[in-house]
């Protein structure tokens, strides 16, 4: 097979998103299945859905990643949760120009793949682009938000620039981020607010921002991480205002925690949630509401009583 510049793991809504997008757009993806099984249901192409506009992609599947002849990038868009069983076959799939694009909701991940595969390899990315997975290679795009690609510690680096290209070309709101850390924890704020509330509820994101009591509640669980991040160095502007922005600019979206627990899977409350409330605790931060969040969830999501 002729290396692909772009190899996507992972075949959830974000994952379908992107793999469909670079194929029509004509940059060399390919997706990478959970095995010979979900290479086969994806056979038939994958389902993008826009509004009423229902489009079939043709995009090259591949069973594993071991499959694969190394990419100019694997992107990582697997849920933090399988990261760690991922990265050590993406580090026997390396080749001398690959790198490795961590694409997870939370802040652990990159940290996660640096450790795994050494800092050079890695850049971060974090995305607010809204989509939900409606079947085994059915994804309906809800909500169009921007990408961001850089350096996990900050700074620029030519190849986010040539990634942000390719995705740029998918028709991606993409851009080259200097400040990879602060845009880490203004994803962290959307998400700590948005994700845990809208699984708690069963509703979707725009309600959230619609109706007083939960904006009320989106505000402070953005604005407490907003504090954690000022006191690690990274101030974010007004995070309260944006998580309730984000949460109307993809008001049809039903976040990815509450597909999560709609499917019966794990969710990333520990990424999400979790990392924002240890990373707080170290630097003295109280985190009432994100607290009391965290264990609403831990909860929902117990095991039944037998
Ligand atoms: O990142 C998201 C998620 O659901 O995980 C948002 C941007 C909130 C879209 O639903």
């Amino acid at each position: 097979m002729t290396p692909p510049a772009v190899a996507v793991v992972g075949a959830g809504a974000m994952g379908l998103l992107l793999a469909a997008a670079c194929t029509q757009a004509g940059v060399p993806v390919v997706l990478v299945a959970r095995g010979p099984e979900a290479a086969h249901q994806l056979a038939g192409g994958v389902l993008v859905t826009r509004g009423e506009a229902l489009t079939r992609v043709a995009v090259p599947i591949a069973a594993r990643l071991e499959d694969v002849a190394p990419p100019e990038f694997w992107v990582l868009a697997v849920k933090s949760y399988d990261l760690a069983a991922l990265l050590p076959r993406v580090a026997r799939a390396l080749g001398p120009r690959t790198t490795v694009v961590t694409w997870q909701n939370g802040l652990d991940a990159p940290e996660e793949a640096a450790a795994a595969l050494g800092s050079g390899r890695v850049l971060a990315a974090a995305t607010e682009q809204a989509a939900t997975r409606t079947g085994p290679g059915e994804v309906s795009h809800r909500g169009e938000g921007p990408t961001w690609v850089g350096p996990l510690s900050g700074g620029r680096d030519p190849r986010a620039d040539r990634l942000v290209g390719y995705l740029q070309a998918a028709g991606f709101l993409a851009a080259a981020s200097p400040v990879m850390p602060a845009v880490l924890w203004g994803k962290a704020a959307v998400n700590a607010a948005i994700n845990p509330l809208s699984a708690l509820l069963g509703w979707p994101n725009g309600r959230l921002a619609a109706e007083a009591p939960t904006r009320t509640l989106l505000r402070e669980l953005a604005e407490e991480v907003g504090a954690a991040a000022s006191a690690a160095g990274h101030p974010l502007q007004d995070p309260g205002a944006r998580a309730l922005a984000v949460a109307a600019a993809t008001g049809s979206n039903v976040s990815s925690m509450l597909q999560d627990v709609r499917a019966g899977r794990p969710t990333e409350l520990e990424a999400i949630t979790g990392a924002v409330l240890r990373r707080a605790a170290a630097l003295g931060v109280p985190m009432p509401a994100n607290q009391v969040v965290y264990h609403l969830m831990a909860a929902l999501t117990m095991p039944a009583p037998p």
